[in-house]
């Protein structure tokens, strides 16, 4: 497809963090609320909440405190540290805006590319509005326009459909990491501003706006755009809803996801399965596929999972699956299975090991909840089988994130200890944080598979073909 038929179309501009800096405000305000109650706020309390949902933040302010609230109690909280904000936040003005905005605007605006906010502030309007820039904006997609927060696409998926462009068109702008994984996610092209460490995955990174100009995310769109870079699965319709849910079986091990919504199991090939396509994204070597599911019983669900090789540890595998109860809360009984032959091992209370039946090798899977630090997990081991249980609960409309980490080997010892480390390792760091690291490193592989000569289709075709071949090779274990 030659180039121009996918053109720049729009810039979605995030606002805390790239426009202006409220996270010294939001942070503040959590702080107070927080030590008011008697608690210490997280040390990087800052950081950790930058583009994360209203209700999500206060959790992280809380920590483990959380659960001795109920949610009444909670929406009341928030509800206090909005007004704090919006007392500390209302003498914001042009001159906090962050130089090069308006130059890039007008730049952008001159070339014909529209100009959108996907923010997952409820108070972007008036922060807008003291800023002075709200004639740019083509649309303003903020707290009120979304289903679900960042890391989920939805926001900027939102902000793509608004101005009328697939996301391939579309650039995103952004400062956190959670924000950055929902665009790539999301299919969009993205740049990064602020904090190196967290957003090593973005596309471009820059330390000011200034840097930026029309042309200069022109050329990056047509670098990076999605359509060029995402390779979709051979899989059958069928095979790819198995998969989904069935996991990857590990290099000769087997291992499987099985979720039981409200005591009923979740099963594709009954009901009723639409499934997306399998798709590789060459640029982060994150696999997805996802299922709209409705149960025999007229239950739906959304399934997502996301996975990938993980370049910076050779023979690790990282998984996330993103499951949405549509239209009623659900309480989930999820279990991970591993089939193995005698002599499980439980690691911990949640990742577990086992020989693999007639080989000399060892699989190590473990699984969490993102973001439910007081979740309990169960491991129960019989001769055939390691599971590890867990049980929670999904209100209507929101989005749970499970992350699963595994790591097989053909001659390790049964009970391996360094496979086990690294797999409650990126248990400990979470899909997020693994996903940077491995995704700075794909990046750097790509940089050197790279073609100098830019732009022929054909061009570009076999430099995908040696990336995808460089990449195997890179995550396969010796
Ligand atoms: P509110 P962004 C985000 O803005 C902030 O970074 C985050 O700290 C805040 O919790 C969130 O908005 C919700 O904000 O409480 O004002 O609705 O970075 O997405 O522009
Ligand atoms: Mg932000």
């Amino acid at each position: 497809m030659p180039a121009t038929e996918r053109p720049l179309r729009a810039v979605i501009f995030d606002l805390d963090g790239v426009l202006v800096s409220t996270s010294k405000y939001h942070a503040q305000a959590w702080g107070d609320l927080v030590r008011s109650l008697g608690h210490e706020p997280p040390p990087d309390l800052e950081e950790r909440v930058k583009g994360i949902s209203r209700m999500a933040s206060l959790k992280i302010a809380l920590g483990e405190h959380a659960k001795d609230y109920n949610e009444e109690q909670l929406e009341q909280l928030a509800t206090q540290k909005n007004e704090h904000y919006r007392r500390l936040s209302q003498n914001i003005d042009p001159n906090d805006l962050f130089p090069g905005a308006r130059a890039l605007f007008d730049d952008l605006r001159a070339a014909g590319i529209k100009i959108l906010l996907g923010s997952a502030s409820k108070n972007a309007k008036p922060v807008l509005d003291g800023l002075g820039i709200t004639e740019y904006f083509h649309d303003i997609i903020d707290g009120f326009r979304y289903r679900h927060g960042k890391p989920h696409p939805d926001i900027f998926l939102t902000a793509a459909r608004a101005a009328g462009a697939d996301p391939s068109e579309c650039i995103v702008v952004e400062d956190a990491a959670a924000g950055i994984d929902a665009a790539i996610d999301g299919g969009f092209v993205t740049v990064g501003i602020g904090t190196y460490e967290s957003l090593k995955h973005a596309h471009l990174f820059i330390r000011s706006l200034e840097e930026l100009t029309a042309a200069k995310l022109r050329d990056l769109q047509q670098r990076w755009r999605s359509d060029l870079w995402t390779a979709t699965s051979p899989l059958t319709p069928r095979q790819a809803a198995t998969h989904l849910l069935l996991g990857e079986p590990a290099k000769g091990g087997a291992w499987a996801l099985q979720v039981t919504v409200d005591g009923q199991a979740v099963d594709l090939t009954r009901g009723k399965a639409e499934v997306s396509d399998s798709r590789l994204d060459l640029r982060t070597g994150v696999e997805s596929a996802e299922t709209r599911w409705t149960s025999p019983a007229h239950r739906e669900m959304v399934l997502t999972r996301r996975g990938f090789a993980d370049a910076a540890c050779p023979g690790r595998r990282v998984h996330r699956y993103e499951i949405e109860s549509v239209g009623h809360e659900a309480t989930l009984d999820i279990a991970l299975v591993l089939s193995c032959a005698r002599g499980c091992v439980a690691v911990s209370d949640r990742v577990v090991s086992g020989p693999l039946p007639g080989v000399r090798a060892v699989t190590v899977v473990g699984m969490q909840l993102h973001d439910r630090p007081t979740a309990a997990y169960a491991p129960e081991l019989s001769d055939e089988q390691a599971v590890v249980r867990t049980r929670t609960t999904v209100p209507a409309d929101t989005v749970l994130y499970l992350e699963v980490a595994e790591m097989a080997e053909q001659s390790a010892a049964p009970d391996a200890p360094e496979l086990a480390a690294s797999v409650q390792q990126a248990l400990r760091a979470g899909f997020s944080e693994v996903r940077i690291e491995s995704a700075a490193l794909v990046a750097q592989r790509l940089a050197a598979v790279r073609g100098e000569d830019e732009g022929s289709a054909d061009v570009l075709a076999v430099r995908r073909r040696r990336f995808l071949q460089t990449l195997e090779s890179l995550t396969r274990r010796e």
